[in-house]
């Protein structure tokens, strides 16, 4: 072999060198680019996952596992509370209220055991190091049979990637959006409302302000859903509004006033059920009116 080989075959391997070194750039910028545009990487869990994960959550054939996820003091855990038809300081409830209340998944049957629903409350992805689908994986989020994704304030990248997720593994997806009644004394009082005389003069002109604040609120929150879904083309879902205290006394068979979607979202939410029963043929779960004491009375 000459010289002149020699140098042809250093260049040779210099170029291939280069060339790999460009592939290896182009590959981490299109990682970069994915990331940035919240792309995910697939990861599909192993079959071995997939029955770890089930014996984790204490995964029951003859039951439906609810999972409420969101960020961190959205009311997750009241919700649950609420759903099972305890105020949040009853005993039995979970715990609410303490910033990063929940950080571990817990699990919560409903206190009449002939009940085959089963209520998970799962930490908000916020609350721990990890990113959004490592979240999705990391807590085996893939075995629940349906998944409620709650915000308070803003509907959220992470909020996104949990529906887009679920998605990919075909779990029926619920988005709620969390103390309404909050978010509706707000608005009133950015319109003026002094928060007092409920009775006298002022009174008439407190129920018009509450009805012009709850309006703006819903509308407000159906539209934001809707453009936040649209952007990550994802498709339009309903998005339902509630607050913790009517959904209990909903719940509880005490018929509340003001209630904007809580009848609706617990009537879906058991009828999810009796679908996926239905669909897989092992029994059927109670009719809507025995779920729970007093039954359901749909407006
Ligand atoms: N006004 C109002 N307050 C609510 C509602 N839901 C929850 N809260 C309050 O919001 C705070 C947080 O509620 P939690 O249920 O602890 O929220 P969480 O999502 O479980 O919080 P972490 O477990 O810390 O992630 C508590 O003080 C609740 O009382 C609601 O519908 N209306
Ligand atoms: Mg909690």
């Amino acid at each position: 072999m000459g010289n002149w080989t020699a140098q042809e075959a250093a260049n040779a391997w210099k170029k291939a060198a280069e060339e790999e070194v460009k592939m290896a750039i182009a590959a981490k910028e299109e990682a970069e680019r994915q990331l940035k545009h919240g792309i995910q990487p697939v990861v599909t869990p192993t079959y071995q996952e997939v029955l770890a994960a089930k014996q984790r959550v204490q995964y029951r054939e003859d039951l439906f596992h609810f999972a409420v996820a969101g960020v961190a003091g959205g009311g997750k855990s009241s919700l649950i509370n609420a759903f099972r038809g305890l105020h949040n300081k009853d005993i039995g409830s979970a715990a609410t209220g303490i910033p990063d209340t929940t950080l571990t998944m817990a699990r919560y049957g409903n206190p009449n055991a002939e009940y085959p629903y089963v209520w998970y409350d799962i930490p908000g992805a916020g609350t721990l190091k990890i990113s959004d689908w490592q979240y999705f994986n990391a807590q085996g989020l893939y075995v629940f049979d349906c998944i409620i994704v709650l915000f308070d304030n803003r509907f959220t990248m992470t909020d996104i990637a949990i529906l887009t997720n679920c998605r990919r593994f075909k779990i029926p997806t619920y988005i709620v959006r969390s103390k309404a009644d909050q978010h509706i004394r707000n608005i009133m009082e950015d319109m003026g409302s002094d928060n007092e005389d409920d009775e006298g003069v002022g009174a008439d002109q407190e129920k018009k302000l509450y009805q012009a604040a709850r309006q703006q609120f819903i509308q407000q929150t159906r539209q934001s859903v809707k453009d936040n879904l649209g952007n990550a083309n994802m498709p339009d879902q309903r998005v339902y509004i509630v607050s913790n205290r009517l959904m209990l006394g909903v719940v509880r068979d005490k018929r509340p006033e003001k209630v904007i979607d809580e009848i609706e979202l617990l009537n879906d939410l058991i009828g999810e059920a009796q679908t996926r029963r239905a669909r897989s043929d092992t029994g059927s779960f109670p009719p809507l009116v025995r779920v729970w004491r007093g039954g359901l009375r749909v407006r």
